[in-house]
């Protein structure tokens, strides 16, 4: 019998509409209707249902021996040594000893159980996710601006009707494919401008007169965006009247962009003058103040993942402020969100200095109301904890946690200066992962989970668009997968903790439900019998017959004032700049056909032969000058450490820049290479940018010899 089940994709913050039908012992997917992806579905939704059956499918837990080897155990062994090692590191350094790493693609209902299950259960503050790696500086800038961070205020289909868009670092033709059909519109009308330091298949979607592509240097985003609003000035397109009732702080935004004058951009840069003001053309005369349709502002991972991310996408939002687009029907800024459920990941708890509602860890309100709904005292509910690059770095040493539990994460090869992370994780007294593969962190982990994934298990997600939508079970599970909901019910009854840990999704929403009502990301009127039904909820939905909220800020911005704060950045170097030794910038990102880590994609037949291994890829000029030809094995080596794979010569980067993809582990792995110095706000660390060496790999004997 095969039964047709309406869900969502595993994967990115799109959430793409599949259909799943079970046939013969395997399942296809197939795209269903909705609005993000109206039908389409790129390669990774396509094979998505290969990674049920992925060969290497982790099945009973796993308990490393005294050899050293992980071997099969029962659960029961497996909670044992948990418990064990959890109470033994507690008892001699208090509750702190322990941590835990979560994941922004768990669901809404796990998300806000792993954030109770930390706090009280375990009874540390000691919680941080991937998430943080993800957009932290865009929540940290929007939360400044408009005092709430929902990546996009708006539903995505919006962008279609505007005259402009301005992607800033985001090469969403290969992370979301089926979105592009959003961009017909502006590109229709030659309003597609995209700043990359590659020419990106994003980048291509404005050739042919559909916009303009600004090819700046890695790390300059904040002074082309103080360029453009430099030209705004100059073009009298600022929108005073906005300006006058929504906004405050104009003065001193406006006196740092008055020294951005073109040229001074075009050095700092490498964006020519008239390909600047031709920018700041086509976005000023979109804007409804003058007459257009409409515009735009969007940030990527480009832009964010940076040391000084928090103040770039500041420059974003001042620029759009400036324009009159925020809180208007028709035009806005608004960040790109990257993982499945990256937006209510960082909504419920899991954030280290958060509770759920996206309410603050250090509000003594929040606190009482959080800890009303979990039956326990708002006295026993730990203080803020550290973020994620901190928290990596502090993992085994003197001050720092000897226990970490991981669940949805592998930083074993998405964090920054991987040499340190895994010898901070081989370090500790016992690390735990939960995942349904063996990833490069559950390799190294003491005890591995096996656990259920998307389509064999309920749960709710919220998409980019901050929209909450239902994934549905298709399958049965294997024997010996469990899901989380019951591991932290388990974990927690063993460790003495008097809290009920609901185990039923339904349960958990209801109660994550009551504990968001009234905060930011409130969900109090979200239930399971609503999106069971089809519906698909924008947060804010404070009551059962509220419709959700599509568009936020039409009316007022969600500081205490009404307004949006505008706050004066200016520009920051590269933390890791050039300097003799290292005279290129390693950019990293994304291929279409791997996800994150690549844990789960590189299992994946259909995606491996596109994409089989990494690739250092080279601008031809560099190339010459290395003595380096296609697919010559090069190295590339930074102040933190080495990565070894093939060139692909490319005339579409800027020759100052070489690109890795981070997808891939070991030798490989792009993070051996990148700098884990932090935004001073959001704790995002700079993946974005670092200055590198690059030489032919088997020269690399040879110099060591000779040295
Ligand atoms: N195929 C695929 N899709 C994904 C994911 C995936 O792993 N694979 N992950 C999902 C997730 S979690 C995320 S966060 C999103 C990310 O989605 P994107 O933000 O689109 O992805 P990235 O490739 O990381 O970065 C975007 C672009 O930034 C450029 N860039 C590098 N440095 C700079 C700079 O200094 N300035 C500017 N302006 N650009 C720069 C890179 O050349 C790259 O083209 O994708 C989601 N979708
Ligand atoms: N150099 C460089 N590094 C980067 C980036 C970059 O652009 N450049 N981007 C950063 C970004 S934006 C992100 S989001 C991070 C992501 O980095 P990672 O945390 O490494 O992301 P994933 O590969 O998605 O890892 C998720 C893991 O959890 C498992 N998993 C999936 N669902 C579940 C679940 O429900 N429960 C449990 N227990 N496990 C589950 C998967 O099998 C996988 O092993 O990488 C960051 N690292
Ligand atoms: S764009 Fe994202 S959500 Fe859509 S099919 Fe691809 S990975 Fe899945
Ligand atoms: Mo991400």
């Amino acid at each position: 019998m095969s039964e047709r089940t309406e869900t969502h994709c595993p994967y990115c913050a799109l959430q793409c509409g599949m259909q799943l039908t079970p046939a013969d012992g395997t399942v296809s997917a197939e795209p269903r209707d909705f609005p993000t992806n109206r039908g389409g579905l790129c390669q990774k939704g396509w094979t998505s249902p290969a990674l049920l059956r992925a060969t290497d499918r982790i099945t009973t837990p796993l308990v490393r021996d005294a050899s050293g080897e992980l071997r099969p155990t029962s659960w029961e062994q497996a909670y044992g040594r948990i418990v064990d090692g959890v109470r033994a590191a507690q008892a001699r350094r208090g509750p702190d000893a322990v941590a835990v790493f979560g994941g922004g693609g768990l669901t809404n209902e796990k998300a806000y159980s792993l954030g109770k299950f930390a706090r009280i259960a375990l009874g540390t503050r000691l919680i941080d996710y991937n998430g943080r790696f993800c957009m932290s500086s865009a929540a940290a800038a929007g939360n400044r601006a408009f005092g709430l961070d929902r990546g996009l205020p708006f539903p995505l289909t919006d962008l279609d009707g505007a005259d402009a868009v301005l992607l800033v670092g985001s090469n969403l033709a290969e992370t979301m494919p089926p979105s592009v059909q959003h961009l017909s519109g502006p590109r229709s009308r030659g309003g597609l401008v995209v700043i990359d330091p590659r020419h990106t298949p994003t980048a291509a979607l404005t050739d042919d007169g559909a916009g303009l592509h600004l090819q700046a240097l890695p790390g300059t985003d904040l002074v082309v965006l103080l360029g453009l609003l430099h030209l705004a000035i100059q073009r009298e397109a600022v929108d005073a009247r906005y300006l006058r009732d929504r906004v405050t702080g104009w003065d001193g935004v406006a006196r740092a962009a008055v020294q951005w004058w073109p040229e001074r951009v075009e050095r700092a840069t490498g964006v020519p003058v008239e390909r600047l003001r031709r920018a700041a053309e086509i976005l000023c005369a979109a804007t409804p103040s003058a007459g257009g349709r409409g515009a735009y502002v969007l940030t990527g991972r480009g832009a964010e993942q940076h040391a000084h991310g928090t103040d770039t996408v500041t420059a974003a939002i001042n620029l759009s402020l400036a324009l009159g687009l925020c809180g208007r029907e028709g035009s806005g800024y608004g960040c790109i969100t990257g993982q499945g459920n990256g937006q209510g990941g960082r909504e419920h708890g899991q954030k280290a200095d958060q509770l759920p509602g996206y309410r603050r860890i250090d509000d003594p309100a929040a606190r009482e109301h959080v800890a009303q709904v979990w039956g326990v005292d708002a006295g026993s509910i730990p203080g803020p904890g550290v973020p994620a690059v901190e928290l990596l770095r502090s993992l085994g040493t003197t001050s720092g946690p000897s226990v970490l539990l991981v669940h949805g994460a592998n930083p074993a090869v998405s964090a920054p200066d991987l040499t340190a992370v895994q010898e901070r994780l081989r370090s500790l007294d016992l690390l735990v992962v939960c995942d349904f593969v063996p990833s490069e962190t559950a390799q190294l982990a003491d005890v591995v989970l096996p656990t259920t994934q998307w389509a064999e298990e309920s749960g709710t997600m919220t998409n980019l668009e901050g929209r909450i939508l239902m994934r549905r079970k298709a399958v049965r599970p294997p024997d010996g997968a469990r899901d989380e909901l019951r591991i932290w019910h388990d974990l927690a009854a063993l460790l003495g903790c008097a809290a009920t840990f609901a185990t039923d999704p339904a349960q958990v929403l209801d109660e994550l439900a009551r504990a968001s009502a009234g905060g930011i990301a409130d969900y109090g009127g979200v239930s399971w019998e609503r999106l069971q039904s089809g519906e698909a909820i924008h947060w804010p939905c404070p009551r059962p017959d509220h419709p959700g909220t599509p568009r936020l800020f039409l009316d007022s911005f969600a500081t205490a004032d009404g307004r949006a704060r505008m706050v004066p950045v200016d520009a920051a170097p590269v933390d890791d700049d050039l300097r003799p030794g290292a005279p290129l910038y390693l950019i990293t990102g994304r291929l279409l056909q791997h996800y994150q880590s690549g844990a789960q994609t590189r299992r994946i037949g259909g995606l491996t032969r596109g994409a089989p291994q990494a690739f250092v890829q080279l601008h031809p000029i560099t190339a010459q000058r290395l003595g380096v030809e296609e697919g010559t094995d090069v190295t590339v080596t930074s102040a933190r450490g080495s990565a070894t794979a093939p060139a692909r010569l490319s005339r579409t980067l800027r020759p100052e820049v070489v690109f890795m993809p981070f997808h891939f582990a070991g030798t490989q792995a792009a993070n051996n290479l990148t700098n884990p110095a932090t935004d001073p706000i959001s704790g995002m660390p700079e993946f974005k940018v670092c200055a590198v060496d690059v030489v032919a790999a088997r020269s690399i004997p040879l110099t060591e010899e000779a040295s």
